[in-house]
Order: structure tokens, then sequence, then C-alpha cells
């Protein structure tokens, strides 16, 4: 274990708090922020709840069946030889603007302190599922790997391909440290399924189901999206027009 225990029990609560006060910190920020002249009020309302719960619930309400969607097998030979090692050989690298770039191997992220939660993963299609995941708070590994100040974005990259290119994704650091944004890596209590984003997945539960993005192979902090994909932050938002900021 690379990680002294010390580091990963100071994890995500303090970070949680730095990240809030980040963004408060700042009365400039904050004055252009909650306003309000020039904002819709849905905007603003958006905005002062982003640190609130998505709602959670019990196991008797998880859904019978959870479809997968999007890609369901990367089908890489890469992702393939990952499958056939029983991912002996994922790492899952945290690097951009960190002080500790990290490479963690499945045992690594599987050894640090995990939440447990069991949410509605909304789909922009149109169809809903309740489902259990579990993993390591995404603000543990962050904390970890000493990301920087400068910081404001966090970008995904995944094992399978779009038009010959890695999946991305990317979230803001109030939704990286929200608690419940997770590396999932089990989902309704067994090791995640290639359908569903094996070996690693994003939970970040207060957006729609394709930021969730499954097969994670690297995170990268970084001060800007400009130069991610075409700039909007994801395959989607660059390409179909979705909106980057996918509350719910
Ligand atoms: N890497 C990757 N992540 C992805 C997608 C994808 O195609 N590739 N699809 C997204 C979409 S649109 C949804 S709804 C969810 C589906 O998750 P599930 O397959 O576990 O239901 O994954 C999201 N994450
Ligand atoms: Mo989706």
């Amino acid at each position: 274990m690379i990680l002294p225990r010390r580091t990963l029990l100071a994890g995500g609560a303090g970070l949680l708090l730095a990240g809030c006060d980040k963004v408060a910190a700042i009365p400039q920020a904050r004055k252009i922020l909650f306003s309000g002249e020039d904002m819709h009020r849905g905007l603003q309302r958006a905005l002062q709840d982003r640190g609130a719960l998505a709602p959670e619930f019990t196991p008797e309400q998880m859904s019978p069946i959870f479809r997968a969607n999007g890609t369901r097998d990367p089908g890489t030979p890469a992702y393939a030889a990952m499958v056939a090692n029983d991912f002996a050989d994922y790492r899952l690298h945290v690097g951009g603007l960190v002080d500790r770039p990290l490479s963690l191997s499945l045992a690594q992220l599987a050894s640090m302190p995990a939440r447990k939660q069991i949410t509605r993963h909304d789909c922009v299609e149109g169809w809903s599922a309740i489902g259990a995941w579990q993993g390591p708070m995404l603000g543990t590994v962050l904390h970890a790997a000493g990301m920087r100040r400068s910081a404001r974005y966090v970008v995904f990259t995944c094992a399978d391909l779009y038009n010959g290119r890695p999946y991305y994704e990317s979230i803001d650091t109030v939704d990286a440290f929200h608690p419940q944004t997770i590396l999932a890596l089990k989902m309704n209590g067994a090791r995640l399924t290639v359908p569903h984003g094996a070996p690693v997945r994003l939970r970040v539960e207060r957006q729609l189901g394709y930021k969730h993005a499954k097969y994670v192979t690297g995170i990268d902090a970084v001060d800007s999206l400009a130069g991610i994909g075409k700039g909007k932050g994801g395959y989607w938002e660059d390409n179909v027009d979705y909106d980057w900021y996918a509350g719910i």
C-alpha cells in the first residue's frame, strides 16, 4: 500500500470543506454566482444546493433489472487482456494538477475506506434504475494524490473508444468532493461487471447518467476544459450538445 493510512482517513470530509471554502472564500465569485440579478432563479437554486445529497434508497427498493447503456464492452485488445487477467494489470492513473501522481491497482483502491449507497440512476434517454454502489470516495483519491488548489475540474478517461478515441467526462471540484461521488468497484454487492463499467466507474449521484464514466483508467485534475476534446468537457457535450452540468 503506497498511501499512508492517515492520509486516507483524513481524506473526504476535509477536502469537501476545502472545496466549498474555495468558492465561498472568493467574494468576487460569490457576488457573481449569487447576485441573482442576471441569473435565472432555477440556476441560482441549483448552485446553492450543490452540496445536498441525492436521495438514497433501501435494499427492497432496488430495481430487479438495471440495464446497461452506452458501451457494454470496450472490446479493445488492451481491455480484453485486462479482463482475461481478471484486472490484475489494471492501473488507475491519477495526474494533472497533483503533487503526487498515482498509479493505483484494484487492490489498492479496494483497501481504501469505501462508501456504500443505494441510488437512482437517471439516463437522459428516459429510463431510471435503483442500484447499490460501493467504492472509495473520489475525494479520498484526489486527497491522496495531493490535488492542487489551482485545479478546477477533474477529467475522466475511459477504456472504451468512440470514433477511435477514449470516452471522457469531467466534473468540477464541488462534485468531485461531494460525499456521494465515488469510484465504484462494486454494484449490487458484487464486483462491477463488464457491461456496467468494470473494474472502476464513477458515480456522481447529483447528475444524469452520461456523467457516470465507466471503465475509468485515468483521472486528471485540470484548471480548464479548453484542452480536453473539443473543449466542452465530455464526449456527449462535445458531439451531441448535451449539457456539461447535468444536475438532477
Ligand atoms: N465509458 C463510458 N461511460 C459511460 C457511457 C459510455 O458509453 N462509456 N455511457 C453513459 C451513459 S449514457 C449511461 S446512462 C451510463 C449507463 O451506465 P450503466 O451501463 O451501468 O447502466 O453510463 C455512462 N457512462
Ligand atoms: Mo445515459
